[in-house]
C-alpha cells in the first residue's frame, strides 16, 4: 500500500467510529468498530480525559438524577451517586477466570470454559447499548511511558465510569501519543447491561439485576463485564486489569502485581524507607498509606504512593521497586474521620464522587463515623428521609469516595515516578479478633510465603455476602489472582531470588480484641509504633525475640514515648494461644489440600517447622 492509500484506509476506520484524527491505530479503531457493530450504541464517543469534558459528563448525569451537585461552597465540585440497592459491591461469585485449562485458574477462581463464556457474553453483549452512549476510555495503569506502566481501552456505556475513571488512572488523550500506530494495550468491554428502547426513560442508576458476568480471559488479556455499574466491577483498570490480568502478566514476565498499598517513611535522620503493605478489601489500606504518626513521635513522616495495588519489578541495583499503577483512591467512606484518616478528610474537600454516602440538609455529605455528633436529620444512602432512630445506616457500609491522587496531602514526591520506588518490606494484615499477633517479623522468605499465602481475615462489606467470617485470603488476593494460586505461591517463591535484596516479609493485625471484645489495639496513628520497628527491622537495627511464629518485639522494643500501653495489654495482644493455633493450622492445612500437586514443596516445608515449633512450645 502507498502511503495515500493507507492514509485513507486509516480515516475510513475513524470515520467509522467517529475517531478522532491523533487515534493512529488500526487494531484498536477496528476493535471499537467491532464491538459498536455489537452492542449496537446510539453514538460513540472518545474521551479525552479534559476538564471540560468531565464537567459536561457530570452535568449530563445531574440532569439525568444519577448524580445530585453538592452545595458549592461547602464540598465545591464534587457529587454524590446513589447506586441501585442491589448494584453496591464486588460480586465474586459472578467473577470469572476463563483460561483455556480448568487447572489454570484453579480452585480459588470460577472457571468457565473460554469458548462457551464466549458465547454467553455474544448474547448478552448484542445490542446492549441501545439508546445508549458508548464512551471509548484511554488509560494508562502507572506513569505514562513507564517500564512498568500497561495501557488499557475500557468501552463502557457508562458515563459515572467515564468520570470515575479520569479520576482514578492517567486517562485521556496523551494515552495515544504512548500507543501509537501498534501499540499493546488491555481491551475491556463494560456494559451496565441495561438497553434502552425508543422514548424509554433511563434509571437513575442503571444495571442489570438478573445477570452479572466480570469475566477475565488471561491467556487474550482481555476483560469483558455486564450487568454492575459499581467499583470494581466496573471501573475495569482497577481489580480486573491491575490485579486479576496483571497478576498474569507478572507470572509470564517476571514481576508482580499486588493489592498492596505503598509508603514511605522518613526517619528523623532523613533516611526513607518504602514499605508495602497487602491487606484484604476495607480493612484501612487507605488509612494506613495515609497515616499521620503521633507528635509524640518527632521526627517521623509518612508519605503515600498508593493505598490499593502496587506493580513491583526487579531493577537493577538488586532491589524490587514498586509502582502505584492507579492515580485515584476509591476509598471506603464510612469511619473515615479526622480522627481516623485527617489525610483523606482534606483530600476530600473538594473534586469528589461520592457514592452511597448520605446527603445532609445543607447539601454536603455524611457518613457513619464521620463526625461524633450525628446530624438530626439526614436523606439516606437511597435517597429515604433518615434520623438517628430509623434503625439503619445513613450511609452503606461499602459506601465509597473517588479522589484522584493529587489531592492528598501526603502524597509522597516520588508518586508519580516512572521507575518507582525501592521496596525494603512487605506486610500482610488481616482482620482477625484473636490468633494472629499485633506484628511478627518472618526469620526467611519462605516463612513470610508460607504465612502470607495461609492468612485468613474476616470478610467486609466491600464485596457481596456474609461479612465477618474468617475465610483463607492468600497475600489478601483471594478474589484477584487470575491464575492458580498454588502457582501464585510458586511465583512468590522464585521471586525471592530473582533480586539480591529482596524486602522482609511482616505479619501485621491491628484488629486484635481484647476480654470485653473491644479491640485492644488502637491503630490508626498508633501504627506507626509498629512501622517504626518494621523499618527499623530493615535497617538492621531493631531487636527481636524468636517466637515459635517468627521474630517478635518485645515490649521494651516498640517505642512507647507518649502512649500509656501496659505490658501485659501488649503481651495479651502477642500471645499465640495453643487451641486457636491448632484451629488456625488446621484452616491451613484445609487450603493446602484443595492445591493438590501445585502445592510448592517449599511451603510444605514451612508448614512442618511451624507445627514443630508451635507444638514445642511451653
Ligand atoms: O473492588 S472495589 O474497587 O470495588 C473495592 C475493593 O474491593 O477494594
Ligand atoms: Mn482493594
Amino acid at each position: 500500500m502507498n502511503q495515500s492509500d493507507s492514509l485513507s484506509v486509516l480515516a475510513a476506520a475513524q470515520a467509522a467510529v467517529d475517531a478522532p484524527w491523533y487515534v493512529r491505530h488500526l487494531r484498536l479503531l477496528g476493535w471499537v468498530r467491532e464491538i459498536a457493530d455489537l452492542t449496537k450504541p446510539e453514538r460513540v464517543l472518545w474521551c479525552d480525559g479534559s476538564q471540560a469534558e468531565y464537567d459536561g459528563l457530570c452535568a449530563e448525569m445531574v440532569a439525568a438524577g444519577t448524580l445530585t451537585k453538592l452545595d458549592p461552597a461547602k464540598r465545591p465540585n464534587s457529587y454524590l451517586a446513589r447506586s441501585d440497592p442491589s448494584d453496591v459491591a464486588r460480586v465474586e461469585d459472578r467473577t470469572f477466570i476463563c483460561s483455556a485449562k480448568e487447572e489454570d485458574s484453579g480452585p480459588t477462581n470460577n472457571w468457565r470454559a473460554p469458548a462457551e463464556m464466549r458465547k454467553t457474553l455474544a448474547g448478552l453483549f448484542d445490542g446492549c447499548m441501545r439508546g445508549r452512549t458508548m464512551y471509548v476510555v484511554p488509560f494508562s495503569m502507572g506513569p505514562l511511558g513507564s517500564h512498568i506502566a500497561h495501557i488499557g481501552i475500557e468501552i463502557s456505556d457508562s458515563p459515572y465510569v467515564a468520570v470515575n475513571m479520569k479520576l482514578m488512572t492517567r486517562m485521556g488523550r496523551a494515552v495515544f501519543d504512548v500507543l501509537r500506530a501498534e501499540g499493546p494495550f488491555v481491551p475491556c468491554v463494560h456494559s451496565v447491561g441495561m438497553p434502552l428502547a425508543a422514548g424509554q426513560r433511563d434509571a437513575r442508576w442503571p444495571c442489570n439485576k438478573e445477570h452479572k458476568y466480570i469475566v477475565h480471559f488471561p491467556e487474550t488479556r482481555e476483560i469483558w463485564s455486564y450487568g454492575s455499574g459499581y467499583g470494581g466491577n466496573a471501573l475495569l483498570g482497577k481489580k480486573c486489569f491491575a490485579l486479576r490480568i496483571a497478576s498474569v502478566m507478572g507470572r509470564d514476565e517476571g514481576w508482580l502485581a499486588e493489592h498492596m498499598l505503598i509508603l514511605g517513611v522518613t526517619a528523623p535522620t532523613g533516611e526513607k524507607t518504602y514499605v508495602t503493605a497487602a491487606f484484604p478489601s476495607a480493612c484501612g489500606k487507605t488509612n494506613f498509606a495515609m497515616l499521620i504518626p503521633p507528635k509524640a513521635l518527632a521526627g517521623w513522616t509518612v508519605t503515600t504512593i498508593g493505598d490499593d495495588i502496587a506493580w513491583i519489578k526487579p531493577h537493577a541495583d538488586g532491589k524490587l521497586y514498586a509502582i502505584n499503577p492507579e492515580a485515584g483512591y476509591f476509598g471506603v467512606a464510612p469511619g473515615t474521620s479526622y480522627e481516623s484518616n485527617p489525610n483523606a478528610m482534606d483530600t476530600l474537600k473538594a473534586n469528589v464522587i461520592f457514592t452511597n454516602v448520605a446527603l445532609t440538609e445543607d447539601g454536603d455529605v455524611w457518613w457513619e463515623g464521620m463526625t461524633k455528633t450525628t446530624p438530626a436529620r439526614l436523606t439516606d444512602w437511597q435517597g429515604n428521609q433518615w434520623t438517628p432512630d430509623s434503625g439503619r445506616k445513613a450511609a452503606h457500609p461499602n459506601a465509597r469516595f473517588t479522589v484522584a491522587a493529587t489531592q492528598c496531602p501526603s502524597l509522597d514526591p516520588n508518586w508519580d515516578n516512572p521507575d518507582g520506588v525501592p521496596i525494603d518490606a512487605f506486610v500482610f494484615g488481616a482482620r482477625r479478633g484473636d490468633t494472629v499477633p499485633l506484628v511478627v517479623e518472618a526469620a526467611s522468605w519462605e516463612e513470610g510465603v508460607y504465612k502470607a499465602a495461609t492468612m485468613g481475615s474476616e470478610t467486609t462489606a466491600a464485596a457481596a455476602g456474609k461479612v465477618g467470617e474468617v475465610r483463607r485470603d492468600p497475600f489478601a488476593m483471594l478474589p484477584f489472582c487470575g491464575y492458580h494460586i498454588g502457582d501464585y505461591f510458586a511465583h512468590w517463591l522464585k521471586m525471592g531470588k530473582a533480586v539480591a535484596a529482596p524486602p522482609k516479609l511482616f505479619n501485621v493485625n491491628w484488629f486484635r480484641t481484647d476480654e470485653n471484645g473491644k479491640f485492644a489495639w488502637p491503630g490508626f496513628g498508633q501504627n506507626m509504633r509498629v512501622l517504626q520497628w518494621i523499618v527499623e527491622r530493615c535497617r538492621s537495627r531493631g531487636h527481636a525475640v524468636e517466637t515459635p511464629l517468627g521474630l517478635e518485639p518485645a515490649y521494651g522494643d516498640l517505642d512507647w514515648t507518649g502512649l500509656d500501653f501496659a505490658p501485659e495489654k501488649f503481651a495479651a495482644m502477642m500471645k499465640a494461644d495453643h487451641k486457636l493455633w491448632v484451629r488456625e493450622l488446621a484452616a491451613h492445612d484445609e487450603l493446602f489440600a484443595k492445591l493438590g500437586d501445585k502445592r510448592p514443596a517449599a511451603l510444605s516445608a514451612e508448614r512442618a517447622r511451624l507445627g514443630a515449633r508451635l507444638s514445642a512450645a511451653p
